[in-house]
C-alpha cells in the first residue's frame, strides 16, 4: 500500500459526513490519505501524539475538521511543522460560526489555513495544490482540473445567453 501523504482527522465520527468531501477530492487526484478520529478534548494525549509524529511518519499535509469549540486544527498546528488546513464543521446550533471562529482566529506564529464552514472539498483541493508544488504530475492534474472548471463556467454562460 502507498504511504499516506495527507492525514484527515476530525473530532468525532459525526464530522465524517462533512469531512468525507476532503477524502473524495484527494481520491479524485490519486493522493494517498488516511482518515481518523482524533479528538482534542476527549483524547488530548493521542491528539498531541498524532501531531508530533505526523511529519516523521511521512505525512505532508494535515486536514483537521471539528465543530463547536473546534480546537483540533490549532492544537495540531502548534505541535507540527506541517501545513494544517482547518475545516469548520457546522453543528446544530450557531450554523458553524462558532467552529469557524474557533479555527480561524489563531495567534501570530501558528497558522491554520481555514476553509469555509463545511468546506471540506476545498480543503482536499488545497492539500493537492500544496503537494503539487513538489510533484509536477500532480500539478498537471490540477491544471487540467482548473481548465475543466473554466470550461464548465463558460458553458453556463453560453446556456444563459442562448
Ligand atoms: C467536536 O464536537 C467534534 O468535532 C464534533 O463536531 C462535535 C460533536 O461531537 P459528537 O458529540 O457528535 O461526538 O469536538
Amino acid at each position: 500500500m502507498t504511504a499516506p501523504q495527507v492525514g484527515i482527522v476530525m473530532g468525532s465520527d459525526s464530522d465524517w459526513p462533512v469531512m468525507k468531501a476532503a477524502a473524495e477530492a484527494l481520491a479524485d487526484f490519486g493522493v494517498p490519505f488516511e482518515a481518523d478520529v482524533v479528538s482534542a478534548h476527549r483524547m488530548p494525549q493521542e491528539m498531541i501524539e498524532y501531531g508530533m509524529r505526523a511529519a516523521d511518519r511521512g505525512l505532508r499535509v494535515i486536514i483537521a475538521g471539528a465543530g463547536g469549540a473546534a480546537h483540533l486544527p490549532g492544537m495540531l498546528a502548534s505541535v507540527t511543522p506541517l501545513p494544517v488546513i482547518g475545516v469548520p464543521v457546522p453543528l446544530k446550533h450557531l450554523d458553524g460560526l462558532d467552529s469557524l471562529l474557533s479555527i480561524v482566529q489563531m495567534p501570530a506564529g501558528v497558522p491554520v489555513a481555514t476553509v469555509a464552514v463545511g468546506g471540506a472539498r476545498n480543503a482536499g483541493l488545497l492539500a493537492v495544490r500544496i503537494l503539487s508544488v513538489a510533484d509536477p504530475a500532480l500539478a498537471e492534474r490540477m491544471r487540467a482540473f482548473q481548465a475543466d472548471l473554466k470550461a464548465q463556467a463558460h458553458a453556463k454562460g453560453e446556456r444563459l445567453r442562448a
